[in-house]
């Protein structure tokens, strides 16, 4: 990780400082990364700094990771007419974890239109830095929470417990339990989170031992009715029938598209949600040496990192019917690794 400039930091402060209230923004369907860097952001401004902060989300996260938000920190889902005032009311604006506000749907265009100074700090690839007064991006980190916590440490910040739990959730998530992604300054701020006294088994127990019997069950079918494999690509396609006969939470599935790069020869692994109005959610995981990215980008309408990427199938567009869409993605997968 490349280190920030003075300039930066000194922008940083400045902004912050000259501020009252500032709405903290993340991307649509919030990951714990999403959650971990825009509450950790929050919690920060409001308990250390005496700001006025909130974290807005475009829609509900997972229920599995609502707690990494810590109760008492003002939180708005969805553009309700409250979200929004405070959001056109709000004298800072920062995105966490998103490279641009297209990503924030129904916020984006009060976010766009405000003529508060915006920040961005994130580690996708590609940041809209037009959109920003000042730009924190970094892909060679593990998460935005990573990214904020040395922004953080460099400005000299007192981090309130709330705010490095947050950070070592998002982190935790974003790595898959340090099993991606993860540098050397990741393990660093790892070890310095336990120093200052986050309780990380805490956190790895609601993360990944507090779900519900059926987050299991669903896995099963996954891997025995759903999974494909062909060469070096696998993938698994979730359609809404078995959605509702698990009766499926957000979040319920999250991490299950890692499962197939268990196999030896898998380089690339897909998992495909239907979800309402004639849309499967993708979901892309690969090995080094395959781009998830420029697999999402060339046939999924999206993007994210190398080794990790999201997307979607369009009916309509991509295919005629949602009965075409299991003959596209294997064609879709064959195509990318020749
Ligand atoms: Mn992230």
């Amino acid at each position: 990780m490349k280190a920030f400039t003075t300039e930066q930091l000194q922008r940083l402060v400045a902004l912050v400082k000259a501020s009252q209230s500032v709405a903290v923004l993340t991307h649509t369907h919030p990951d714990g990364d999403a959650l971990g860097s825009a509450s950790a952001m929050a919690s920060w401004l409001r308990e250390g700094l005496g700001k006025d902060a909130a974290v807005l989300l475009p829609d509900n996260p997972g229920d599995g990771i609502s707690f990494i938000v810590p109760d008492d920190c003002p939180l708005y889902i969805g553009p309700d007419p409250e979200a929004l005032s405070f959001l056109s009311g709000a004298s800072l604006i920062i995105l966490a974890d998103a490279n641009g506000f297209a990503r924030t749907e129904g916020l984006a265009d009060t976010a766009r239109s405000s003529k508060a100074p915006k920040i961005l700090i994130d580690h996708h690839v590609g940041p809209c830095s037009e959109e920003f007064d000042l730009v924190f991006s970094e892909t060679e980190v593990s998460s935005a929470s990573e990214l904020l916590y040395w922004i953080l440490t460099s400005v000299g910040a007192r981090m309130p417990l709330d705010c490095a739990s947050a950070l070592m959730a998002g982190m935790t998530t974003d790595t898959n339990n340090f099993a991606n992604s993860t540098y050397p300054s990741t393990l660093r701020m790892a070890s310095q989170l336990l120093e200052a006294g986050v309780d990380r088994d805490l956190i790895v127990r609601r993360l990944y031992q507090s779900g519900r019997e059926n987050r299991v069950r669903i896995t099963g079918w996954l891997l025995t009715e759903g999974l494909k494999v062909d060469g070096p690509a696998a993938w698994m396609i979730l359609p809404r029938e078995v959605r509702r006969e698990f009766d499926l939470r957000d979040g319920e599935t999250e991490g299950v598209v890692n499962m197939p790069l268990s196999i030896g020869r898998v380089k690339l692994s897909a998992f495909i949600k239907e979800e309402e109005g004639g849309i499967f959610r993708v979901s892309l995981r690969s090995k080094p040496g395959v781009s998830a990215r420029e697999c999402s980008q060339r046939f999924f309408h999206g993007g994210g990192h190398e080794q990790a990427a999201g997307g979607k199938i369009i009916i309509g567009e991509d295919v005629a019917s949602r009965e075409e869409v299991p003959g596209y993605v294997e064609q879709a997968l064959k195509t990318f690794l020749g």
